[in-house]
């Protein structure tokens, strides 16, 4: 009789740290998921011009404010390329020639590592520099300045680019 009494006090025991962790769990579980559909469900699409590693930078603020990437100045989102250099080291205007200091990437490159971007005074000035033509994503026709046969011996394209990647 004692050993049945002993045996149903530990088992009453066990159960009670098992129902204790088993609570535990549940909340932890409840915390994760909570915190799981509040931030990493955040998509950023891609910006034209910007590499993958930095486009998570080019999400407003809770005041709607942009901060510039090097300097750390804040302006208003929507001067985000707005064809008008705001932020001194050029970060604003990824996808336009406002900055004289901004750089380009091309479409082709925005998931390679270590590629040197375009400066972004070549975003749309005619010539093709970008293998896929993702630079002169204007799409300003000087096709009738050199004839495309010329462009091909030379293998330097003005807008519209063919994609040779
Ligand atoms: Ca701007
Ligand atoms: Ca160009």
């Amino acid at each position: 009789m004692v050993s049945y009494c002993n045996r149903k006090i530990q088992l009453k025991y066990v159960l009670s740290g098992v129902c204790f962790v088993s609570v535990i769990f549940i909340i932890f579980q409840i915390k994760s998921i909570h915190e799981l559909t509040n931030k990493a469900f955040i998509c950023v699409p891609p910006i034209r011009g910007v590499h993958i590693k930095t486009t998570k930078f080019y999400l407003a603020d809770k005041n709607n404010k942009f901060t510039c990437l090097v300097e750390k100045e804040l302006i208003d989102f929507e001067k985000v390329n707005d064809d008008y250099c705001d932020c001194n080291d050029g970060t604003d205007e990824p996808s336009t020639d406002a900055c004289p200091n901004g750089v380009f990437y091309c479409e082709s490159d925005i998931y390679k590592r270590n590629v040197t971007p375009l400066p972004s005074s070549r975003v749309n000035d005619g010539i093709c520099d970008c293998c896929d033509g993702s630079d002169e994503w204007g799409k300003t026709n000087f096709a009738s300045s050199v004839p495309e046969h010329i462009q091909h011996l030379l293998d330097s394209y003005q807008s519209p680019c063919p994609n040779k990647c």
